[in-house]
């Protein structure tokens, strides 16, 4: 059964007018590596640790700025949106269509809240804690091409005509402000594409951005804002040290004006200064160390990298599946052909080299974590292909093939194919994320024993459940398993209203 929402009432919270306190067991465990009997073994101590969440329950006004917002994933989210706010339908050759916000997690997805008279009950994801309506969210952004959203949702070649058609009098009128291009991080392919261009120094262009960011929140009197990233991928900048590997040196390098700069962390830096959060929903390594570490001291939300939209989503449910099942993957191909503009900007080896290292690291935590099928150091072949094909436009092919070795030398195949639009799969996404990025900005939290409520980490994991190389602060495990990814995000948003995490035993009526 599906309800629509639900209070939780318990001796450990409290709801006040604008908040929930909740004090939460956390029940862990503690490990320990000690001689024992002439040997040295392994130790599980179970413990709990006692904290404390406190939310802030007031859902802001909400601006987002999007970074490559004429692409096809910012004008697709941007009429997706309007669609909803306002409700459209529109005839496709199958049905009448109304818009909606399936693939979103927030939005489309929903959580066990236990059961009754022997029925599982559901609720919406989003009825966990109050989240902002995307339809409330206004948009805004960035790009290096002056299309007015309108004739670039129509470019993008996504949407049915017929929405298209009764969405343009909303978008003809958005248009981007300039952007940050330098030819040097992105496909040569890029330069006709870029006619809107914000001149100047780094140190100017970074000064632009800031001046864009708070003329944005005035304009639209937003309480809130988030910065995300979709703009084309671009190659990795060096780290160097003396140039980006700590904050004075990045701070200095913007100064002498160094060319190794990336664009995009130009915004990043501009929205860390200004305590914007930033996502990063491309593949590069625009958080370069020095940057981290400003983000850090600044208490600055960052997050990344690359949205995990389609492939790897499927990559990192299969591989867990099979790791889990005891199969041992031993050599994981995929092959995927788009002729959208980020297929020609991938067409590049050095912005295709960020992407294949996005793609590719995806497995690893999941092959680590059975020392029965692999011996340390031991990895399945990983191969990713990304081709440009213009005829197909955005919508990618996807073609995977995963052999296994199974019981007593067997072998096992699997080939899966899979055909869909890049930006409808991406778009909901980047909803997510600047939603649960916000989110996590009114949320606090105190271990027993710590003097203060302090906000999450800055540097976001718990938006690593949409993100391909999920960006975790430093010496944290980096999960992949997509189960465990929205596990925890799920669970930590329980905590935040004193629910136990989902353990799935039924034990009522065993
Ligand atoms: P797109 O090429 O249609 O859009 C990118 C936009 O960014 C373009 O309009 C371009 O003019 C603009 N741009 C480039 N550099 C800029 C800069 N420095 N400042 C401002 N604007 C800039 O690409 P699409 O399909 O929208 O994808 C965007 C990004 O999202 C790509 O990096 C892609 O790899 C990444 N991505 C997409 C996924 C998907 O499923 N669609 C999944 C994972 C990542
Ligand atoms: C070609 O791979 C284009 C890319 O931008 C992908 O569409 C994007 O990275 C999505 O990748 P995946 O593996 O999540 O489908």
């Amino acid at each position: 059964m599906f309800v629509e929402g639900f209070k939780v009432e318990s001796p450990n919270v409290e709801y006040t007018e604008n908040e929930i306190h909740s004090y939460y067991n956390y029940e862990t465990t503690e490990l320990v590596h000690e001689p024992r009997n002439g040997t040295y073994q392994w130790i599980v101590k179970p413990k709990t640790a006692k904290y404390e969440f406190k939310t802030d329950t007031r859902v802001p006004k909400l601006g987002v700025m999007l970074v490559g917002w004429g692409g096809n994933n910012g004008s697709t989210l941007t009429a997706a949106v309007i669609a909803n706010r306002v409700s459209i339908s529109w005839a496709t050759k199958d049905k009448i269509q109304r818009a909606n916000y399936f693939g979103s997690l927030t939005q489309a997805s929903s959580i066990r809240i236990g059961s009754y008279n022997g029925e599982e009950i559901f609720a919406p994801f989003k009825s966990l804690l109050p989240m902002v309506n995307p339809d409330d969210i206004l948009f805004g952004g960035w790009d290096i091409n002056d299309m007015n959203l309108a004739d670039s949702m129509a470019r993008a070649k996504v949407l049915d005509i017929d929405l298209q058609k009764q969405l343009r009098p909303y978008m003809e009128h958005m248009v981007p402000l300039p952007g940050i291009y330098d030819p040097d991080f992105i496909a040569a392919n890029q330069d006709s594409r870029a006619n809107h261009i914000i001149k100047g120094t780094k140190k100017q262009q970074v000064e632009q951005v800031i001046r864009d960011i708070r003329e944005f929140k005035e304009t639209n009197k937003v309480d809130k804002l988030v910065v995300l990233w979709t703009g084309n991928t671009e190659r990795y900048s060096n780290v160097l040290v003396g140039l980006n590997d700590t904050i004075d040196n990045l701070l200095a390098a913007l100064e002498r004006n160094e060319p190794e700069i990336s664009p995009s962390t130009l915004y990043a830096l501009a929205c860390v200064l200004e305590n914007v959060p930033f996502i990063n929903g491309s593949p590069q390594n625009t958080f370069v160390p020095g940057l981290i570490d400003l983000a850090i001291k600044r208490n600055s939300l960052i997050g990344g990298d690359d949205f995990k939209s389609g492939q790897t989503k499927m990559k990192s449910v299969l591989v867990d599946f099979l790791v889990g099942a005891g199969i041992k993957p031993t050599s994981i191909v995929s092959y995927n052909h788009l002729g959208n503009n980020d297929g020609m900007n991938l067409s590049a080896p050095q912005t295709f080299r960020s992407k294949e290292i996005s793609k590719s690291n995806v497995v690893d935590d999941m092959v680590a974590s059975n020392g029965i099928l692999y011996e340390p150091g031991e990895h399945p072949d990983h191969v990713v292909v990304i081709k440009y094909v213009p005829y197909v436009g955005d919508s990618k092919r996807a073609m995977d093939e995963y052999t296994s070795e199974i019981f007593m030398g067997g072998k096992n195949t699997i080939v899966m194919h899979n055909t869909c639009e890049d930006s409808l799969l991406a778009a909901p996404i980047i909803l997510d994320l600047v939603l649960l990025a916000e989110l996590s900005t009114r949320i606090q939290l105190k271990a027993e024993g710590e003097d203060k409520l302090h906000s999450f980490h800055p540097v976001s994991a718990i938006l690593s459940y949409l993100t391909k190389a999920p960006l975790v602060p430093p010496g944290t495990p980096v999960v992949n398993a997509l189960s465990k990814q929205r596990a925890m995000l799920e669970n930590i948003l329980r905590a935040c209203v004193g629910l136990a995490p989902e353990n799935n035993m039924i034990l009522e009526y065993k």
